[in-house]
């Protein structure tokens, strides 16, 4: 979660120097459900994205360096430099994808999925997506085609209640998508978003389930996007959302939270956690150096990866 924090707060601080061509969603205040369900996958589980994709691929154990160096432009970068912040792909970690197209990689888990069942392979598909994302039509489809093959996949909703500047309420009947979700025939789980320990407890039960072949999980978490919806700024002038909520929604900072705990438990010491803090900044520092030394993509470049081999 902290390495997701500080990579966002470093990219962010730097987005006005204009060398990162590509528009970028960041999860800052939503680490906790990308890094509780990433801790309980498999390395060879696959993981797929939406466009705030950032903490989702750094916590399957994505590479800052490729990651950084991809949101430059950069050859060196995850995807060639082609792509982006929201077309960050790296296979070698599980990282099937990301697009912006909203919905688009939802039914791409589900193949995945239904890949490792006919192959008889022991292995997960997880996709994560928004409250904004259970809104199209594909995503309904991909559930019905899941629940029907029994598929080993993870539907993991974030639901931060915005679809950019739209609040759920105005978008969806008063009902809880998990409940939604349910009504397929498998399991849903509902669950504080925020809460690391809450998140990973539900995901290593889910993917247990899907793994013995019980079927989709459908995981829903409540977490609170703290930035703009696009970009590396606040957006609070907007007056979509009231300075109670915004205050409220960043009081339940999962990192903070996880701090607490893991002091008050003794698990960790202060200094322990700043050494922490301090090894990411250095790694982070390193990634940023390598990107803006890394080459930009050749016009040769460009006609290669658009067909598989
Ligand atoms: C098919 C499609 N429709 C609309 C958009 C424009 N759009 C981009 S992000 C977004 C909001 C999605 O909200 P949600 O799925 O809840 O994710 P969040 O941004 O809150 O993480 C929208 C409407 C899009 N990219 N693709």
């Amino acid at each position: 979660m902290l390495r997701i924090r500080l990579v966002e707060e470093a990219l962010a601080e730097r987005y006005a120097d204009q060398e990162m061509r590509c528009p970028m969603h960041l999860c800052i205040g939503q680490e906790a459900i990308a890094a509780g369900v990433a801790a309980a996958l498999r390395p060879d589980d696959v993981m797929f994205s939406n466009h705030r994709a950032h903490g989702h691929y750094l916590a399957k154990g994505g590479d800052v360096k490729a990651m950084v160096a991809e949101i430059y432009g950069r050859s060196t970068g995850c995807s060639g430099g082609r792509g982006g912040s929201m077309h960050v792909i790296d296979q070698s970690v599980g990282f099937m994808g990301a697009t912006p197209i909203v919905g688009g990689t939802v039914p791409l888990a589900v193949g995945a999925a239904w890949a490792a069942a006919l192959k008889g392979e022991d292995k997960v598909s997880v996709v994560f997506f928004g409250d904004g994302c259970f809104e199209e039509g594909v995503v309904h489809e991909s559930l019905n085609f899941a629940a029907l093959h029994k598929l080993p996949i993870l539907f993991i909703c974030e639901n931060n209640s915005f679809s950019v500047y739209t609040r759920i309420e105005e978008r969806q009947p008063r009902r809880p998508i998990h409940v939604v979700a349910q009504a397929h025939g498998w399991d849903a789980w509902h669950s504080d978003g925020n809460d690391v320990e809450a998140v990973n407890a539900i995901a290593i039960e889910a993917a247990c389930r899907a793994r013995a072949g019980n079927g989709p999980q459908f995981l829903e978490f409540d977490t609170y996007r703290w930035r703009e919806h696009c970009g590396p700024n606040f957006d609070d002038e907007l007056n979509y959302r009231s300075e109670h909520e915004i205050t409220a929604g960043k009081a339940g900072d999962p990192l903070l939270r996880s701090r607490s705990k893991l002091l008050q438990d003794g698990a960790v010491s202060d200094g322990e956690l700043d050494k922490l803090k301090e090894e990411i900044t250095d790694e982070i520092d390193s990634a940023f150096e390598f990107a803006l030394s890394s080459p930009v993509p050749t016009y040769a470049d460009g006609a290669g990866k658009v067909y598989a081999d």
